[in-house]
């Protein structure tokens, strides 16, 4: 109760600062909302409301913080109001936290071109660059704040929150970078990227993820986020898909020297957010039969829906070809030589991916498989994330296809197998997922209670609960509402970068 880490296997907690800032209970506080665990929420808030204090001596990390803490505050808010069985309606606690937490989170957008720095002080209230990388701040972590900060704003009133972290999706996109494919690090100094490695995993992902989540969240009203999405995703389909030797299956591929250098045949566990992405994309939340029911459903939504369901399978195939079924934190694929040569600035088109498929059958049995997923040593722990079964969720609740609940159920069982810390310790990563049982890591990282175990808790739950096409899931799965706001976009691109196939 109010430690920072909890480590299930030594049934203890430790904390990351003087005081602790309660990062296990804040990321899970909107989780015991939406499975009705009324004690232990009741204590939570109690703990919340006497012990927690954000004036500490102590540097944290910026996007850790926003998305974890913060998302997980303003998400207790919503649905305090939300589900009042759980909790009071008028319950200003979690706001009021909110306020005061983002209030010193404010100081990280302080740098010279308005990139937020990797880190604040908290109780001084400065922004810190990276101690590594040059001072550096990853792509991902800059750009996937936005929800968090506008959704603040609308319930404040107080437009600061906004602009600032608007101003970083203006400063990355000044960069003009081909394709709507952003390098993995942007310097807050001068708002420039200071590599060219591409990729949809580490350092990557939600970058992307809030391109889309950022139209929904303001109710389509803002098509900038949209027509970002768009062109991100067709440079993913023109530059890093690709398909493994044996089974044919569709991965996203990395661009360790970025467009025109050859692709890495790695794909990082985190990836699997993408098919839940570009579902919501195609969709807005709303089912495929409702989209096509309003006559809004169009050859490109369909083929896009195409490539959410292959990765989707990927991402199961992940789990489904380990000895543990569980899945590893990076996988190796096979993919053949001539996949993985450097394609053209404007990709290879279409069509060379096709042609291939078209000449051999595909061989899609879990012996073959298992020859396309390879499994380096270091590679082969599970943290216990979330991105796969975040992904089930939505592919379920938007195509009513059982076959993403029976694969759903399956990881949870192999969590509950492999994963338990000890009668009534709870559960915790494993360090190799080949072996039965995996041995234990004595670590649970906290978006097993806020991400994973939410997201399964609601691939079982009716499709009424929560309907998708009304919130929207941080990348830390704390849930915020749709809105329309006060506020509209207040940048405008400086040019639209090589968008094949983009805006449709
Ligand atoms: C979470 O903190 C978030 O989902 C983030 O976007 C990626 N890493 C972890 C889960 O894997």
């Amino acid at each position: 109760m109010g430690k920072d880490r909890y480590h299930a296997v030594s049934g203890r907690g430790s904390q990351m600062s003087p005081k602790g800032l309660g990062w296990i209970i804040v990321d899970s506080l909107d989780t015991m909302m939406i499975m009705n665990l009324t004690e232990p929420l009741a204590e939570s808030r109690k703990w919340l409301h006497r012990s927690l204090s954000y004036d500490q001596d102590q540097d944290v990390n910026t996007f850790e913080t926003t998305i974890r803490m913060l998302g997980g505050l303003l998400s207790a808010h919503y649905l305090a109001g939300r589900l009042p069985d759980v909790a009071s309606r008028r319950d200003s606690v979690y706001l009021t936290k909110a306020i005061d937490l983002a209030d010193r989170l404010l100081a990280a957008y302080e740098s010279p071109s308005g990139i937020p720095y990797a880190s604040v002080h908290l109780g001084r209230k400065v922004g810190l660059p990276s101690h590594a990388d040059g001072g550096s701040s990853s792509m991902a972590e800059a750009a996937t704040l936005q929800l968090e900060m506008k959704y603040l704003s609308h319930l404040t009133g107080d437009e600061r929150y906004w602009r600032r972290a608007e101003k970083v999706m203006q400063v990355l996109d000044d960069n003009a970078m081909e394709a709507g494919l952003l390098p993995i690090f942007v310097h807050p100094d001068t708002g420039r990227f200071t590599t060219s490695e591409i990729r949809l995993g580490s350092r990557g992902d939600s970058y992307y993820e809030y391109l889309i989540k950022q139209y929904l969240q303001t109710s389509a009203t803002e098509p900038i986020y949209l027509t970002l999405w768009h062109e991100a995703l067709a440079g993913i389909e023109r530059h890093l898909v690709t398909t493994t030797r044996n089974a044919h299956l569709t991965i996203i591929a990395e661009l360790p020297h970025g467009i025109g250098g050859p692709l890495s045949p790695k794909m990082d566990h985190l990836v699997c957010f993408l098919p839940g992405a570009i579902a919501l994309g195609a969709t807005g939340g709303h089912t495929v039969a409702h989209v096509k029911a309003q006559g809004a459903w169009t050859a490109r939504k369909e083929a896009e829906m195409a490539l959410a369901r292959d990765l989707m399978k990927t991402c199961w195939g992940m789990y489904a070809v380990t000895a543990s079924g569980l899945a590893p934190e990076i996988v190796w694929f096979d993919v053949e030589e001539e996949e993985l040569r450097p394609r053209p600035a404007g990709g290879r088109g279409d069509g060379g991916e096709d042609g291939k498929k078209g000449g051999k059958a595909k061989r899609d049995s879990l012996a073959e498989w298992k020859k396309d997923f390879v499994i380096k040593p270091l590679d082969a722990h599970n943290l216990q994330r979330p991105e796969t079964v975040e992904s089930l969720y939505v592919m379920w609740r938007v195509t009513g296809d059982p076959v993403y609940r029976e694969w759903g159920w399956k990881i949870f069982e192999a969590f509950r197998e492999g994963t338990a810390a000890g009668l009534g310790r709870g559960y915790t990563a494993v360090g190799d997922v080949r072996v039965v049982p995996p041995p234990l890591r004595d670590e649970m990282e906290s978006f097993w209670l806020a991400e994973t175990l939410k997201y399964l808790y609601l691939l079982f739950s009716p499709t009424d609960f929560l309907p998708l096409e009304e919130v929207v899931f941080n990348t830390e799965a704390h849930i915020f509402p749709r809105f329309k706001s006060q506020w509209k976009t207040g940048w405008e691109r400086n040019r639209v970068a090589g968008c094949g196939g983009c805006g449709m």
